[in-house]
């Protein structure tokens, strides 16, 4: 069993004598594992679907103009290079709390948190125009959730109809209500609620997906029997665990439980026709934890999970983010972003903890080493995964391998901490040419100098095999062609 605690221990006995002798940093510890990645490109697995990388934010992201805007060139640009077909969901907590500014019906009033700045709060028509020009600029779609808690159909697709008519065909579904299992006492109490939304909804002709719930796979596979034949796709949220339990060991040993769980609900979802979709997801709950969620370790966690989901068949994982101060709002918490340091920190302080994007309309945007992570595992997308045998030689790997025409492609992930190791890939065509591209930064824990980049080329073999060196802390995704 993987043991992280143990290996972090090792790792700093190991470092002592060296850590002097080099400036306070050093590579090797524990001896290289010799890692086996036997790909079997005769035994064809999933589809990747180009949407697997995609991102959510609060509804009340949308409280400024200004933020999902064709003006906001730096976002557009960012959204563009990580995915050019992804899909952007609107929702989280603060879905549940606002209403659309051009009902004029009665509304009950809403709960406010104690002593929080979680409150109501209306939608403009500004938001939905700027942000169908945001759409338009960085060529995603959009899923949108509606106030569910309210108990108001009517203004629901109001606010709906709006949305669709602001982005027109760009509006891949609506949802309703964000993590019901949060205040809906059952399946059957949501059902309730739902279902006559859902009908005001279809009435409309606006397309609905759904359930949207936080964990409860169980709702998700009710919900595909009694709904799935009016649904665009399925939908849970996932996030490792609550914020204070968060650390990089826990982050990076994976998850088994619940990719058991998704390979669940994927078969409700075939036996439907229907996509999966985690429409929120990231490391962990309670606006993620600060030193593990915005560090180098959350890029490989992010690509691990992508790719680990990918061969389940899961079709797109929308991860959240956005600014602190509308996460934190979901959280019923005010932001507390003021900060000193240069205009990179700045833009770190002034994003959520977990956000793959950094920044904010004043100070502009930047990646976070999670982005580089999700640019990783996106290589994949439009290709077919590939069954592969990893022998990991005793450290913390994982291995995908995928097909796309004649060229075969692996993401190589070292989460290990302390060792390095070589990986011997086979089932690849003899001699054929390999481009590498690196995903790597000095430390787990590092916030800055992230990257994914090409680096080099490895070449098969007359036997198919081609060895990688793949340092701890490190992934890398190669691409052979047929040809050398
Ligand atoms: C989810 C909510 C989202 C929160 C997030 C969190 O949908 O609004 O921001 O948890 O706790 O459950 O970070």
């Amino acid at each position: 069993m993987f043991d992280p605690r143990r290996r972090q221990l090792l790792k700093a006995a190991a470092l002592l004598p060296l850590a002097a002798a080099t400036g306070g940093f050093a590579r090797a510890a524990a001896a290289p594992a010799e890692a086996r990645f036997a790909m079997q490109p005769d035994r064809p697995g999933r589809a990747v679907s180009p949407t697997l990388a995609s991102l959510s934010y609060e509804t009340l992201q949308l409280a400024d103009p200004a933020f999902f805007s064709p003006d906001n060139r730096e976002l557009v640009r960012l959204f563009r290079a990580l995915n050019p077909q992804g899909v952007l969901r609107i929702g989280g907590n603060t879905s549940d709390y606002a209403s659309w500014s051009g009902y004029r019906g009665a509304l009950p009033p809403q709960p406010v948190h104690e002593g929080g700045p979680q409150r109501p709060f209306a939608l403009q028509p500004q938001a939905l125009e700027a942000l169908a020009g945001f759409l338009r600029a960085t060529g995603w779609t959009l899923v949108f959730g509606v106030n569910l808690k309210i108990g108001v159909p009517a203004m629901a697709v109001e606010l709906a109809r709006a949305v669709r008519q602001a982005v027109g065909d760009r509006l891949l579904a609506i949802q309703i209500g964000n993590e019901a299992n949060n205040y809906e006492a059952d399946y059957a109490a949501f059902d309730a609620a739902w279902t006559p939304y859902a009908q005001a909804l279809r009435a409309a002709g606006l397309p609905a997906a759904g359930p949207d719930t936080g964990a409860n796979t169980d709702w998700v596979i009710e919900h595909a029997r009694r709904h799935g034949d009016a649904s665009v796709f399925l939908s849970r949220h996932y996030y490792r665990d609550a914020a204070p339990k968060g650390s990089i060991p826990d982050l990076l040993s994976g998850d088994a439980g619940f990719y058991a769980e998704v390979e669940r609900i994927v078969r409700a979802a075939d036996a439907r026709g229907l996509p999966l979709r985690l429409t929120e997801a990231n490391s962990y709950y309670f606006g993620g934890r600060d030193g593990v969620s915005n560090v180098f370790a959350s890029a490989l966690w992010g690509a691990d999970f992508m790719l680990a989901l990918a061969q389940r068949g899961v079709a797109g994982i929308h991860f959240h983010g956005g600014t602190l101060r509308s996460v934190e709002a979901s959280l019923g918490r005010a932001a507390n972003a003021a900060v000193a340091g240069d205009l990179q920190d700045r833009r770190d302080a002034a994003a959520s903890r977990y956000s793959a994007i950094a920044g904010d309309v004043a100070l502009g945007f930047q990646p976070r080493p999670l982005y580089h992570g999700l640019q990783l595992a996106q290589r994949f997308a439009g290709a077919r995964m590939l069954s592969g045998r990893l022998d990991a030689g005793g450290a913390n790997l994982t291995a995908y391998a995928a097909r796309r025409g004649d060229a075969l492609q692996a993401a190589l992930l070292n989460k290990d901490a302390a060792r390095d190791a070589a990986v011997t890939v086979s089932g690849l065509p003899a001699g054929a040419a390999g481009r590498v591209m690196r995903l790597r930064a000095d430390a787990l824990d590092s916030r800055r100098g992230v990257s994914f980049a090409e680096d080099g080329t490895a070449t098969a073999d007359a036997h198919g095999r081609c060895r990688l060196a793949l340092p701890r802390g490190s992934a890398a995704w190669v691409e052979w062609n047929r040809t050398a």
